[in-house]
């Protein structure tokens, strides 16, 4: 398929994606595919009293009725299923396996919002009072924008859209200036499931396009009830910040400098398999990509050896074609980020296998690379940092304690995990003295993570919570209810007032 009979297999018409100001290039091949129009800060007020309109009417709406939406939504992501993996590739330059991977799993949220929105629990609490009734009730909360990375264009969206659709709130989407196609692909979409749904209330899914001021209006805006941002810390320390001054609500999910310890009685053959795809899928572009690999002494040397042979003969290429693992980096600031990045780690005292430019000549405008792992004698402050690009830094350890501290001592907190089949080795990687991370795995990798559970991190990750468990807490305010049945006016804390 050509590039624009994959839009058009998307339902995005030349019409639709030309003629605009912001340049939207494939991290294929380097060629503009789109030019697409922007909204203006008045645009996007607009939006936002749209979306607040849109609030009146979808509040009301018996939660497993908005569930049903969702539900529709999921049907129609089953259907386009390819068409939007595709978008997802061409737009991120992720693997088709991996772009079909995240429709997967904006399907799997759908399905569990649509259980969830036969559930919304709340609580009955035990009075002090006789004759008396408390409760802990969840409402709809209101307009929730959601800003998403150019890395996982459409996953992350849902994994908040979902839920908030069925907690009763429009989502107005901020999509990465790099990768709005996909919104606009999966906002077609969302219109084919309103369509079947029939009686929505208009706009209850709006994506605005632009560039970081055009989030920003949304980030600033009173009328925002709830901002979740995906992205970099830095993004994420300007958004916490703006929204915390106006006791908005904010979801955080940041950078990830993740972890995996390999301990002496790993299955080595499984750890290899793990430590490529965390370590190169995406292009080392997720934010739960494999960034430090923490080797007991006895196994290190066999352990790199066995992965350099693996790295020689990744295939990388176009992420479109069959059988390719490793597409390319976003753009040029990420291709020039990995290179400084390795430059100080060789100055650091590291030594580099890999790393180098690739297919430069079958694709001069685009930035393949050949990822990249760095043997480290200590973990300095470049491995403390998030490079954005497929660049595994291998570092030795003695003792478990050891192992455990060095996987901590970093700003970020997102994902981690062991290789071990000792018990007590993976059980203390667990526990209250293991891994400080939102997500910590025993013989998986970090990345990949089942829309089921809970997914964010601590520290530098911004502590929110998305997707399953009881994320959805995060999209419904919180009421306690006091009712008294009774014919006496009893005060709280036994205190005596008579007039
Ligand atoms: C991200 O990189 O922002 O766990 C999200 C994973 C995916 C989500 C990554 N399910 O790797």
């Amino acid at each position: 398929m050509t590039f624009a009979e994959i839009l058009k297999a998307a339902d995005l018409s030349p019409a639709e994606v030309q003629g605009g100001t912001l340049s939207v290039r494939t991290p294929v091949d380097g060629v503009e595919i789109a030019r697409l129009k922007t909204h203006s800060e008045k645009d996007v007020h607009a939006i936002i009293a749209s979306g607040m309109k849109a609030f009146e009417v979808w509040r009301q709406v018996p939660a497993p009725r908005r569930g049903e939406l969702v539900r529709l939504l999921g049907e129609e992501l089953r259907a386009e299923k390819e068409n939007l993996g595709r978008v997802v590739t061409l737009e991120c330059g992720k693997i088709l396996q991996e772009g079909l991977g995240e429709v997967q799993e904006m399907i799997d949220i759908c399905d569990f919002a649509v259980g969830l929105s036969r559930q919304l629990y709340g609580l009955t609490i035990a009075s002090e009072r006789p004759g008396h009734a408390m409760r802990e009730t969840w409402h709809p909360m209101g307009v929730c924008a959601v800003i998403t990375a150019f890395n996982f264009p459409v996953a992350p969206w849902a994994w908040n859209a979902a839920l908030a659709l069925v907690c009763g709130d429009p989502v107005i989407w901020k999509p990465s200036e790099k990768t709005p196609l996909s919104a606009l692909a999966v906002l077609k979409i969302f219109q084919k499931a309103v369509k079947k749904f029939g009686d929505a209330p208009d706009n209850l899914l709006q994506v605005v396009v632009g560039e970081r001021d055009t989030g920003e209006v949304l980030v600033d805006s009173p009328d925002v009830a709830i901002v979740s941002a995906t992205g970099s810390t830095r993004m994420g320390r300007a958004v916490g910040v703006k929204v915390a001054e106006r006791f908005g609500r904010c979801i955080l999910e940041l950078g990830g400098n993740n972890a995996m310890i390999v301990a002496p009685s790993a299955d080595l053959e499984m750890a290899l398999r793990a430590i490529v795809f965390s370590a190169v899928g995406t292009a080392g572009q997720r934010c739960t990509s494999l960034r430090r690999l923490i080797v007991h002494e006895s196994i290190h040397d066999e352990l790199v050896a066995r992965l350099k042979k693996t790295y020689s003969n990744l295939p990388i290429g176009d992420p479109l074609e069959d059988g390719v693992l490793v597409g390319p980096l976003i753009d040029q600031a990420a291709a020039d980020g990995m290179k400084r990045a390795l430059e100080q780690a060789i100055s650091d005292g590291g030594t580099v296998t890999g790393g180098q430019p690739a297919l430069a000549g079958q694709f001069p405008d685009a930035q393949y690379v050949q990822p990249a792992i760095v043997e480290m004698p200590a973990q300095t402050d470049i491995v403390r940092h998030e490079t954005f690009a497929p660049i595994l830094y291998v570092m030795k350890y003695k003792t478990l304690a050891e192992a455990i501290d060095l996987q901590n001592a970093v700003p970020q907190g997102l994902s981690s995990c062991i290789f071990s089949t000792d018990v007590r080795e993976t059980e203390e990687f667990l526990s209250d003295i293991g891994s400080d991370c939102g997500i910590a795995n025993v013989n998986i990798g970090p990345s990949g993570a089942e829309i089921g559970g809970a997914f964010g991190g601590e520290k530098d990750t911004g502590g929110g919570r998305e997707s399953g468990s009881d994320a959805w807490k995060g999209y419904m305010r919180r009421q306690t209810n006091t009712v008294n049945y009774s014919r006496d006016l009893p005060l709280a804390q036994g205190i005596k007032f008579e007039i």
